[in-house]
């Protein structure tokens, strides 16, 4: 006898946001989405994988390609929405990037502002854009990709670090501002996970990018969206603030102590 099909979650989200939904979680995140029901709304600079994956995901898809450090971009992106997906149930701002790895004396001004623009500039810009929608009708979540690293810092990681510092902070300050409203707010913080996230921080370097994920295993892309949609489809009385979650085969190797040789 075949079972039948799963019914979608109680609690689905009807129209969801999903920023850089051209790679990575972000599209697993919008699969997830559509696979249960959910109309989507991707966005990410490349236009054609954005027009792909929107063919591939058959619900009510609309394609918006903007740089999210773009603010004049951006706002005419969000405040022209079409009716039909103008009420966002769920915003999850997961467009973000990590660029080089180096001492914080010798690294790139150039990575450090993008980073800046991007993690923090334009996470921040979507949920003011979005948030007033919200509160308006007093319905809505802000699920927010930030990471491991800002928790734990880790060399080369210094800007990286304090953007997803920034994410975490920004997440539960938005929790106190919206008490009162049933907007949620969730930060997700994940480890390491296989996505082009490497390839971007190293610059298109694929075979350093490989490196990262030799001999070990990785998060996936469908494990993250898998963290998403549990917090999204919970009932609306239930915010979870933040998840961290890591690959069981990464965790934590204590601080570090210079010592001088000549003092030895
Ligand atoms: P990917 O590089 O695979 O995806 C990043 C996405 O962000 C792409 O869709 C990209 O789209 C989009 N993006 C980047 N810059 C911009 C921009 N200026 N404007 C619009 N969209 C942009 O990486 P991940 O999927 O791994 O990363 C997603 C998020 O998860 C990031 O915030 C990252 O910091 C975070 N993260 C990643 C981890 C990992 O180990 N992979 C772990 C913890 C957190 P496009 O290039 O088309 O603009
Ligand atoms: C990505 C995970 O550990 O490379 O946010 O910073 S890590």
């Amino acid at each position: 006898m075949s079972e039948s099909p799963a019914s979608p979650p109680a609690h689905l989200p009807a129209t969801v946001l999903v920023t850089g939904a051209s790679s990575g979680f972000g599209a697993a995140i919008a699969r997830r989405f559509a696979a249960l029901g959910s109309r989507l709304i991707i966005t990410g600079r490349r236009r054609e994988r954005l027009e792909a994956l929107a063919i591939e995901l058959g619900v009510p898809c609309l394609v918006l390609a903007f740089d999210i450090r773009d603010r004049a971009a951006t706002q005419a992106a969000l405040t022209t929405l079409p009716a039909e997906f103008a009420a966002i149930d769920l915003l999850v701002n997961n467009a973000g990037l990590a660029l080089g790895l180096g001492p914080a004396h010798r690294t790139d001004l150039d990575d450090w502002e993008a980073m800046i623009a991007t993690n923090v500039q334009g996470l921040a810009t979507c949920t003011r854009l979005l948030l007033p929608g919200m509160v308006e009708r007093n319905r809505g979540h802000v699920v927010n990709i930030g990471s491991i690293a800002g928790n734990w810092p880790y060399p080369g990681g210094s800007v990286y670090c304090a953007s997803k510092a920034f994410v975490k902070q920004f997440s539960l300050a938005l929790r106190a501002d919206l008490l009162g409203t049933r907007v949620r707010v969730t930060n997700i913080e994940p480890g390491m996970a296989e996505t082009e996230f490497s390839l971007v921080r190293f610059h298109g370097d694929s075979a350093r990018a490989d490196q990262v994920y030799v001999g070990t295993q990785a998060l996936t892309a469908g494990d993250v969206a898998e963290a998403v949609v549990w917090c999204a489809t919970l009932p609306e009385h239930c915010n979870i603030n933040r998840i961290e979650l890591m690959p069981t085969a990464q965790s934590f190797k204590g601080l570090a102590v210079h010592r001088d040789k000549e003092a030895l």
